[in-house]
This record gives C-alpha cells, sequence and structure tokens, in this order.
C-alpha cells in the first residue's frame, strides 16, 4: 500500500479549507453537511484520543497532529497522546477519549468506546468521495465513472449502485472487475471508449488515469488517490471541477460513522 509522506500532509488545515470550499462549491453541502446526511450524526466535542503507532513503517511525520488538526475541524474534541502504541492506547483511555484513532500500515481506524462502532478508513473514504460525486449540481444524466475498483473504491462503487445510480467502472484487476460486475451489477468500461461523464469517482494510486475522452465539459473528479489522476492540463481544458484531500475528508467520514 502507498502510504502518506510528511510532504503530503503539509498545510493540512488550508488543505483542508480548501476542499471543503469546492465541496460545498460542487454539492451545495460542506463535508460536515455530506457527513450528517449519509450517517445522520453531529459531532458534539466527543474526546477523540490519537495514538501514533510506530509498527511497520512507524511514524508517518505530521500523521497525527493532522488528525489531531482535521477532528477539531469538524468538530470534535481531539488529543494526540504522548506514548505511542499500547502505552499510547491505555493514555488516551484514561485520559478519557470515547473515540480512538490510530493507524498501522494497513488499518487506519475509528473505534467509539462508548458504543463499541468501529470504522477503517477505506471503506468510509470510498463512500464519502463516491457521494460527493453523486451530488455534482451540473450532472447531466444519472451516469458515474469509477475509475479503481480496490479497497477504496469497490465500497464507494457499492454506495453509488445502492444510491441509484448507473455505475460504470474499470480496473485493470480482473478478479476485482469479475466481482463489480457480479456482486454489485455495475457496467465494465473501456477507458478507450469514447463516452462522456459529468461525474467520475477516481480511487487510484495512479497518476493520469483520466484520459481526455471519458471527460464531458464541466464535469466533477471527485479522488481520495495519490497522486492525482487528473492532469493538470485536463483539468483547465476540460474545465473540470476537483475534489481532493489527503486525509481529512475520510477521517471525517470515519467519526461520523461511528458516532
Ligand atoms: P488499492 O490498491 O486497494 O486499489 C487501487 C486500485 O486501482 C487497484 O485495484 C488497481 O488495480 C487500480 N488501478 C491502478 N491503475 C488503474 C488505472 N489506470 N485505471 C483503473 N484502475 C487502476 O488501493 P486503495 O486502498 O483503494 O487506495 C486507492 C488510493 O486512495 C491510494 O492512492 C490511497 O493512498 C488513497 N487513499 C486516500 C485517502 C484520502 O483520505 N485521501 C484515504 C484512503 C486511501
Ligand atoms: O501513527 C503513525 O504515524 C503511522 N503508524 C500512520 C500510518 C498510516 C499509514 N496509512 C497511510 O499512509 C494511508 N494509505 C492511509 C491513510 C488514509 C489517508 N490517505
Ligand atoms: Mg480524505
Amino acid at each position: 500500500m502507498a502510504l502518506l509522506t510528511p510532504e503530503d500532509l503539509e498545510n493540512i488545515r488550508k488543505q483542508l479549507e480548501k476542499a471543503d470550499t469546492a465541496v460545498s462549491k460542487v454539492t451545495g453541502l460542506d463535508v460536515k453537511g455530506i457527513c450528517k446526511d449519509l450517517y445522520g450524526t453531529s459531532p458534539h466535542y466527543e474526546s477523540v484520543g490519537i495514538v501514533p503507532v510506530t509498527s511497520g513503517n512507524g511514524i508517518i511525520g505530521n500523521f497525527s497532529a493532522s488528525l489531531n488538526v482535521i477532528a477539531d475541524y469538524f468538530g470534535f474534541d481531539s488529543f494526540v497522546t504522548e506514548m505511542p502504541d499500547v502505552s499510547g492506547y491505555y493514555e488516551a483511555v484514561e485520559s478519557g477519549a470515547e473515540i480512538i484513532l490510530m493507524a498501522d500500515d494497513h488499518t487506519f481506524l475509528a473505534h467509539n468506546l462508548t458504543n463499541g462502532k468501529i470504522a477503517n478508513n477505506q471503506p468510509c473514504t470510498g463512500i464519502i468521495y463516491a457521494d460527493i460525486a453523486s451530488r455534482y449540481r451540473y450532472a447531466d444524466s444519472k451516469d458515474v465513472l469509477v475509475v479503481g475498483l480496490g479497497k477504496v473504491g469497490f465500497p464507494g462503487a457499492e454506495h453509488l449502485v445502492n444510491k441509484g445510480f448507473n455505475v460504470y467502472g474499470c480496473d485493470p484487476d480482473k478478479s476485482l472487475m469479475k466481482k463489480a460486475i457480479f456482486k454489485l451489477g455495475i457496467t465494465p468500461f473501456d477507458l478507450k471508449t469514447p463516452k462522456k461523464f459529468s461525474m467520475i469517482f477516481e480511487a487510484t494510486p495512479c497518476a493520469n488515469t483520466i484520459p481526455e475522452t471519458v471527460l464531458a465539459e464541466k464535469c466533477l473528479v471527485s479522488t481520495p488517490g495519490i497522486p492525482c489522476g487528473l492532469s493538470g492540463e485536463l483539468q483547465k481544458k476540460y474545465n473540470v471541477d476537483l475534489v481532493m484531500e489527503p486525509l481529512g475528508i475520510g477521517t471525517a467520514s470515519m467519526l461520523n460513522s461511528v458516532l
């Protein structure tokens, strides 16, 4: 799995504000409003304990500090423990955390200790970015393209199917394609087909995954993928509205889903 870098997370508050403004502009709701609609929840300063984790590739600079900024931005009352790992977990619980937020190289979770609910970042990220795509104000049909059907993309595609959209999907991984076709009923899409979309949800770890042929003039690309799958050149040429941000939107989705 591609891991975040400290550089990805520089000025996270600014990145988040910019993305939140973009979400409001293209959907009419900010990220908080979308979470409320998705999960029926609103934060009321619940205490969130953020535990740094040293296993595997270890601590990512700016990761815990960014989660602290993000949780506060969305209306939680968060803190980062001084100790990492098991000692940090103990410290968080002893300090009154209601929700634990922590990640190793494979799993980034939110666990609400008061109601037992637990969330995984990948599906929560897929669901909220797909939801944002589906709310595009200037959409000209119910067709939505999903590029990448992995751990983030698949649950996003599932969410779009459940919402009644016509979901077209692609992934070079044949077994994932099969699963999406048979379990979700998506329409397989070859990126070389000249069909234009006004809503695109992209969830791959690759650059330049979105070719010119699928971009309608004035469309939305909603993508958690790092690096961005849409080139700056194509964004300009097709007047594309872009929602992308490295950590905050997915974290908001996780935290709200466990309230
Ligand atoms: P994954 O490896 O499970 O899935 C990625 C999928 O993309 C794979 O199935 C792969 O075959 C497919 N893919 C690669 N190139 C493609 C192409 N050209 N066209 C179509 N499909 C292609 O990864 P994941 O866990 O789903 O994560 C996807 C991306 O989202 C990563 O960059 C990850 O770092 C990022 N992510 C971001 C956030 C956030 O908050 N912004 C949160 C979680 C994950
Ligand atoms: O506590 C720490 O600093 C580290 N153990 C955090 C490790 C996080 C690893 N995960 C990732 O980099 C991401 N792929 C998942 C985070 C979701 C936002 N992109
Ligand atoms: Mg995010």
